[in-house]
């Protein structure tokens, strides 16, 4: 393969520096949340099978604790083709790739974890697919006829497959393997789609198909899942539910936003805690009213703000002190949002004098304002 890139090798001591010079062709994008000890094996596999190739590899870390991004920042000091994008505050797999494709100039852009699960000497041929076909994307498929799962247990296996089954009600088209992390895609093809992704959860390649303004022309090429050998695995339960996350909002996301769909179903829950604690204290703490009612509506603002999160916010979770300093500006906003909605409830009320049209209007009104003024001061970007 012709030489695109000039490396200019110098000896200086022991270590063997290289600078790049040229366009890069193609970037290795690879999402990591402590993932230390797999850099350097990576990195040499990656310059083994991409030799002849101007490449570069960017580490999108989520400020893991264990000193990721520090450690890519090392090797990058002698390898300027070897880059570290740190995120402060934030997690997500796919929003880190979509990131990671951003801060890069290549024309064809590989997606891979860096656990060494992917096997990266399929690289060099989906970017010689790319370039010799009429493609957008190749996709590093598990289920394609050669490739394979490794040791996944059966009960991982069956969940992937009911999870690959659901990716049908947004995926139109017929993907082996559409809860793949492993791909190459041309760049046109990924700036026609980043608008409009949802950057929900771990399915990076399933919120591409979805948001493609015309159908992806695609090849699979089968590979073997590997066993992870060091680091530990960042699936939990919460990943099925952000894909869940995910598929609405491809689905009703233009009409409703999830986050507020979320939102207002955990003020609906909120209501039944209230009336429950409201009962409970009432009949077994033998006080007055008003105090029972002041318990209830602490304790659902209280698990209202713990469920949304946990949920509704994963990807801003506040942890420690943030939790508490979180926690009472909820309690200020719902106060202001209770205020609004008695107010506008009683102008409907005087207006209309329908009781469950000002109860309907006020209610809206305080979860408007919960949640426009929560993602404001409680959740905030950072
Ligand atoms: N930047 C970033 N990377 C993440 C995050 N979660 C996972 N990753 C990385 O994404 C890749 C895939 O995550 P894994 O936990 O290995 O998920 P998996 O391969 O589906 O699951 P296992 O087979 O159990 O390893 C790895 O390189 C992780 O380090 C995140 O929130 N942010
Ligand atoms: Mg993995």
């Amino acid at each position: 393969m012709a030489r695109t890139l000039q490396e200019i090798e110098t000896m200086r001591g022991t270590d063997r520096e290289v600078r790049l010079v040229g366009p890069v062709e193609l970037t290795v994008v690879l999402p990591t949340f402590n993932e230390r000890d797999n850099v350097e094996p990576l990195i040499e596999r990656l310059e083994e099978v991409l030799a002849g190739i101007a490449w570069e590899a960017i580490f999108v870390d989520d400020d893991s604790r264990d000193g990721t991004a520090e450690h890519v920042r090392g090797i990058g000091r002698r390898k300027p083709n070897i880059r570290c994008l740190q995120r402060l505050g934030r997690r997500g797999l796919s929003t880190a790739c979509i990131e990671g494709i951003l801060a890069s100039s290549a024309p064809f852009l590989a997606v891979m974890d860096a656990d060494l699960q992917h096997d990266e000497t399929l690289l060099p041929r989906m970017l010689a697919a790319l370039k010799s076909e009429e493609l957008d994307i190749v996709i590093g498929s598990r289920y394609a006829a050669g490739g394979g799962l490794g040791d996944w247990d059966r009960s991982r296996a069956r969940i992937s497959k009911f999870a690959t089954r659901l990716s049908r009600l947004v995926v139109k088209v017929d993907l082996s393997d559409p809860m793949s992390g492993f791909f190459v895609i041309r760049r046109p093809a990924f700036e026609a789609a980043v608008r409009d992704l949802s950057g929900q959860g771990f399915k990076i390649l399933i919120d591409l198909f979805a948001s493609a303004p015309r159908p992806l022309a695609f090849k699979e090429l089968p590979y073997q899942f590997r066993q992870r050998q060091h680091g530990e695995s960042k699936l939990d339960t919460l990943v099925a539910w952000e894909y869940l996350q995910l598929l609405l909002d491809k689905l009703v996301g233009h009409i409703v936003p999830v986050r507020f769909a979320l939102f207002a179903m955990i003020g609906g829950l909120g209501l039944v805690v209230h009336l429950a604690v409201l009962g409970l204290v009432l009949n077994l703490a033998g006080v007055g009213f008003t105090v029972a009612q002041s318990v209830a509506t602490m304790t659902a603002m209280t698990s209202n703000f713990l469920l949304n999160n946990w949920f509704t916010y994963r990807d801003r979770r506040l942890h420690g002190w943030r939790l508490l300093g979180g926690l009472l500006s909820f309690y200020v906003v719902c106060s202001i949002g209770a205020v609004g909605n008695v107010g506008i409830a009683a102008y409907v009320f005087y207006a209309d004098q329908s009781w469950w049209l000002a109860g309907v209007a006020g209610a809206i009104v305080g979860s408007v304002w919960n949640y426009a003024t929560s993602a404001v001061f409680t959740w905030r970007a950072r």
